[in-house]
């Protein structure tokens, strides 16, 4: 069981506390099969050795055995002391990251997940991280409930609108690995998907320098755009190829007639966009619900032009 490929209960175990939680998994599991099965043999052997044979049989008088009666209450209580006293340590173990830890800043929205290295460069639902290093993740979320689960660190953890929850784990192998979200957060919430990669230190150091942002105030605008497209995450809700998702797609979008929900219509042009954009509620687009959050008048001006550009651009 220590070792580290899948078993039918677990994926690998690929971080230093793996092994441990595991082994406490496979204790508490071992142990209620053991109880189970002994409860129910015993019962299915009393059933069929007690059973009733005439309706004028009588229980016969039963005095308690204080042998049994003691060893019901010794024996579980031992049993949950050892999982308590072994998974409260696990679990301090689990909640102090060392203080060497690298941090690694992460916003969940809906739906998808962003990474914030300590040079600024960003990815988006792509973790980057070196192997045999203490990680740390700050987390955060821009709307709803999510919860961060990698399976092969064994670490899972809410990421809440209104305060800083985190995980911390060190990653024993290189490889690519599964992330997900686990707390039900609407209707893309089985899309809300990452992928881990773990490196070693020098690719990392590498990946690490050529993700590195450039400088932001130079960039052209449509491409600043579509960097603010994918971190702030506008592609969750509307495609570039004119598929519908939760809103209107951006293809063709610009100069096009819209129609809202109120009969009127209006040309989606420059300010019309940047409406759409500050204040989503004002006019809703006929046949979509008013489900774009409301929470993107922190972009700068450079950054509503920018992405007013590459919405342009999706001819
Ligand atoms: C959670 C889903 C969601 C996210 C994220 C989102 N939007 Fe929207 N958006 C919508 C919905 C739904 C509508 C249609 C209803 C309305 O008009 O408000 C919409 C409408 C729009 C429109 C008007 C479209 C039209 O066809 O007239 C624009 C422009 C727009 N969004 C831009 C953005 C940009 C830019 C971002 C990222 C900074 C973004 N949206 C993020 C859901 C979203
Ligand atoms: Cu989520």
């Amino acid at each position: 069981m220590e070792d580290k490929g899948a078993t039918t209960w677990m994926p690998e175990a690929l971080s230093t506390m793996a092994p441990e939680i595991d082994s406490l998994f496979y204790f508490v599991f071992w142990v209620s099969v053991i109880i189970f099965v002994a409860v129910m043999g015993a019962m299915a052997y009393f059933v069929i050795k007690y059973k009733r044979t005439h309706p004028n049989e009588r229980t016969e008088h039963v005095e308690e055995s204080k042998i049994l009666e003691t060893a019901w209450i010794v024996v579980p209580t031992i049993l949950v002391m050892i999982v308590f006293t072994w998974g409260f340590q696990s679990f301090i173990k689990m909640s102090s990251a060392p203080p060497d830890s690298y941090e690694i800043v992460v916003r969940g929205s809906k739906w998808q997940w962003n990474f914030e290295y300590p040079n600024g460069a960003i990815t988006v639902n792509e973790l980057h991280v070196p192997v045999d290093q203490p990680i740390k993740l700050k987390m955060s979320s821009t709307d709803v409930l999510h919860s961060f689960f990698i399976p092969v660190f064994r670490v899972k953890h809410d990421v809440l609108p209104n305060r800083y929850t985190s995980v911390w784990f060190e990653a024993t192998e290189t490889g690519e690995y599964d992330v997900f979200c686990t707390e039900y957060c609407g209707s893309l919430h089985s899309g809300m998907l990452a992928k881990v990669f773990i490196k070693n230190q020098s690719d990392f150091n590498t990946w690490l320098d050529e993700s590195a942002m450039g400088n932001l105030d130079e960039m052209p605008l449509p491409e600043l755009g579509e960097l603010l497209y994918q971190q702030q995450a506008c592609g969750g809700c509307h495609s570039l190829d004119g598929s519908r998702v939760v809103g209107p797609s951006f293809q063709g979008l610009y100069g096009s007639n819209r129609v809202f929900e109120d009969g009127s219509s209006a040309v989606a042009d420059d300010n019309y966009l940047r409406e759409s954009i500050l204040n989503p509620a004002a006019r809703i687009v006929e046949g979509y619900i008013n489900g774009m959050p409301p929470s993107y008048s922190g972009l700068s001006e450079r950054e509503l032009t920018a992405l007013i550009a590459f919405i342009e651009a999706q001819q």
